[in-house]
């Protein structure tokens, strides 16, 4: 049964050690007002309390799931094979490839299960919370309002950028 009190994004992550680049994850949420619960869950090493983190999550309310992995990066998949609501996937840097193995394993997702996938590290974490502001924007428009303030925001301070 859905629960008005459920965050509203579920953000994921495969070790603790991705959580230096996905806490910008939960401030930008936090920032434009959306709930969100932060969660370390793997894919690999945590795999039937992932499942039961999504499915339980996904009862309760939450509208839009966020995963972070390094390496084979395979807990966005997983998180989408087990929910039908939007997956963004943001690939973490990571020890011998610097990403680009974890960003091929996030977007490279067989036909059927889709993961919307954001660029590599803090960029990606970024965007995957104003991609998920903007998905949830569609039912309640005060979301869409305050992204567009927040580009209006950033263009004013590119405009007003000095150079010595
Ligand atoms: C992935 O392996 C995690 O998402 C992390 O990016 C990477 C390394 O994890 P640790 O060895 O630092 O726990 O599962």
């Amino acid at each position: 049964m859905a629960d008005d009190s459920a965050p509203l994004v579920g953000v994921l992550m495969g070790s603790k050690s991705d959580w230096e680049t996905m806490r910008h994850t939960r401030e930008t949420l936090t920032n434009f007002g959306v709930t969100c619960e932060c969660r370390v869950l793997s894919a690999h090493r945590t795999p039937t309390e992932t499942t039961e983190f999504v499915v339980t999550a996904e009862k309760n309310g939450t509208q839009v799931f966020i995963a972070a992995a390094g390496g084979a990066a395979h807990l966005a998949g997983v998180v989408a094979a087990h929910t039908v609501l939007p997956v963004l996937g943001v690939p973490m840097t990571g020890w011998a490839l610097d990403g680009l193995d974890s960003l091929l394993a996030t977007v490279q997702m067989p036909r059927g299960i889709p993961v919307g996938t954001l660029a590599i590290g803090k960029a990606g974490a970024v965007n995957a919370a104003l991609l998920a502001i903007s998905i949830l924007g569609v039912k309640n428009p005060e979301y869409l309002e305050k992204l567009r303030e927040y580009r209006k925001n950033q263009a004013e301070a590119i405009l007003g950028e000095t150079l010595d």
